[in-house]
């Protein structure tokens, strides 16, 4: 099976949407083969995000991921990137599809309520980097 990362970021733990969002990825199918309440450092901030790090809103992305815990998970299931990000929605909440996550709970891409893996190969290097 196809296994992907997943993290409620620190607005959708603040808001107490974790319970609603792990609920939609089981109804989809997929089964949490890990999961944990943790917190980011600058450091895993930065390497997490690393191919963002030219781009002018980098340290405002940095200081809101790491500004309180996040619920970070491993999801198995078919496609899991590509499934997961089809529940996650586009990064710009206001172009995400009603329906989505990112649609249904968020308005603003600096809090933009969740993280999900965008290639088998990053989910690999965010799962080590996680859970190890
Ligand atoms: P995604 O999270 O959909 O994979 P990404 O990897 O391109 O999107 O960007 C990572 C995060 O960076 C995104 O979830 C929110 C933030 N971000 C992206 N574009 C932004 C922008 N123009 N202004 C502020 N934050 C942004
Ligand atoms: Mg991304």
């Amino acid at each position: 099976m196809d296994k992907t990362f997943v993290m409620v970021k620190p607005d959708g733990v603040e808001r107490g949407l974790v319970g609603k969002i792990v609920a939609r990825f089981e109804e989809k199918g997929f089964k949490i083969v890990d999961a944990k309440l943790t917190k980011l450092d600058r450091k895993l901030a930065e390497v997490h995000y690393e191919h963002l790090n030219t781009k002018p809103f980098f340290g405002e992305l940095v200081d809101f991921i790491t500004s309180g815990p996040v619920f970070a998970m491993v999801l198995e299931g078919k496609d899991a990137v590509q499934n997961a990000r089809s529940l996650i929605g586009a990064t710009n909440p206001t172009d995400a599809s009603a329906g989505t996550i990112r649609g249904d709970y968020a308005t603003d891409v600096a809090s933009n309520i969740i993280h999900g893996s965008d290639s088998d190969e990053n989910a690999a290097r965010e799962i080590s980097l996680y859970f190890h």
